[in-house]
């Protein structure tokens, strides 16, 4: 178990659940945030008791965006060194375990790139999402000029990096970036039963399920078409699919081995 300085790491369950933990500064995402999500991912990852993960904040703020006031002094050879993709983002999407970000109140800039990087994102209906790097001069740097306009399409893409506006729960559930909202004071317990849930599927099973969704996203149909088939094919190999096709035929819960 590691020690953490802005995170909060819990187990419940099956379920390892990561809290951003610097309320003050509305949880804003510094190098030191980052590596200790990537500490914090690989942890959990490593932990066999663990069949998905959540990614969340505090009521006011999932992540109000990268540090302004780390990122204000730094050249471009800083960032160029740095390589925050590297350093943090990119751990969120290479975990092959299941994420799923919860989102109440701020998702900014990073927060919202952050979010992003995950499985799939339950909101509230307090959620605010944006792209507001405009407003400083900059522009999105992990993510937010490719997975949101793959999320909800170049217009209203554009709009949100053109003019740094916020989009609400209700608008982000229109455009396909969230999979749900959610009351407020439910989003935990909706996103942790969603959580469980996924957890207690057959672990494969669900890992070839992520990659097959996250391939729609990076090659042509045909291409992925056929890294589905061939996974559908693979879990013909399973235990758990033998088992979960029996236990359905025999009228009986299926015990899942996660083999
Ligand atoms: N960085 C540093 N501090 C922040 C940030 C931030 N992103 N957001 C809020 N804070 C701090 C405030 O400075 C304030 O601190 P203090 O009390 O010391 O003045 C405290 O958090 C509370 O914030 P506010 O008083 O501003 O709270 P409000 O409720 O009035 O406003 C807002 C909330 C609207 C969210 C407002 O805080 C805001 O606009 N924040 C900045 C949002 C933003 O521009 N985000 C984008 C940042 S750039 C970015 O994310 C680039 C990503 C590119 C990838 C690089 C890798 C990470």
């Amino acid at each position: 178990m590691n020690n953490y300085e802005y995170l909060i790491v819990e187990r419940q369950a099956a379920v390892g659940l990561i809290r951003l933990n610097r309320p003050k500064m509305l949880n804003a995402l510094s190098f030191g945030v980052f590596r200790e999500i990537a500490t914090a991912i690989d942890e959990l990852e490593a932990d066999d008791a663990i069949g998905c993960i959540v990614l969340t904040g505090n009521e006011k703020a999932f992540a109000a965006g990268a540090d302004i006031k780390e990122m204000q002094p730094k050249t471009f050879i800083d960032m160029f060194n740095a390589d925050f993709h590297t350093i943090g983002g990119n751990r969120v999407t290479t975990c092959r375990k299941p994420t799923i970000a919860a989102v109440s109140g701020y998702a900014l800039g990073g927060g919202c790139e952050l979010a992003m990087m995950c499985d799939f994102i339950i909101a509230s209906d307090t959620a605010k999402f944006g792209q507001p790097e405009i407003t400083l001069g900059t522009i999105p740097g992990i993510g937010g000029t490719q997975r949101l306009t793959r999320a909800i399409g170049k217009a209203k893409a554009m709009d949100l990096c053109l003019t740094g506006r916020m989009m609400d729960a209700a608008e982000a559930e229109r455009a396909g970036l969230v999979s749900r909202v959610v009351p407020a004071d439910k989003l935990m317990e909706e996103t942790m039963a969603a959580a469980e849930k996924i957890a207690a599927m057959s672990r494969p099973a669900a890992a070839m399920a992520k990659d097959a969704v996250n391939r729609a996203f990076e090659t042509t149909l045909s291409e992925g078409m056929s890294v589905e088939r061939d996974l559908f094919h693979a879990t013909f190999a399973l235990e758990d699919r033998a088992e979960g096709m029996a236990a359905f035929i025999e009228k009986r819960p299926a015990t899942i081995r996660n083999r």
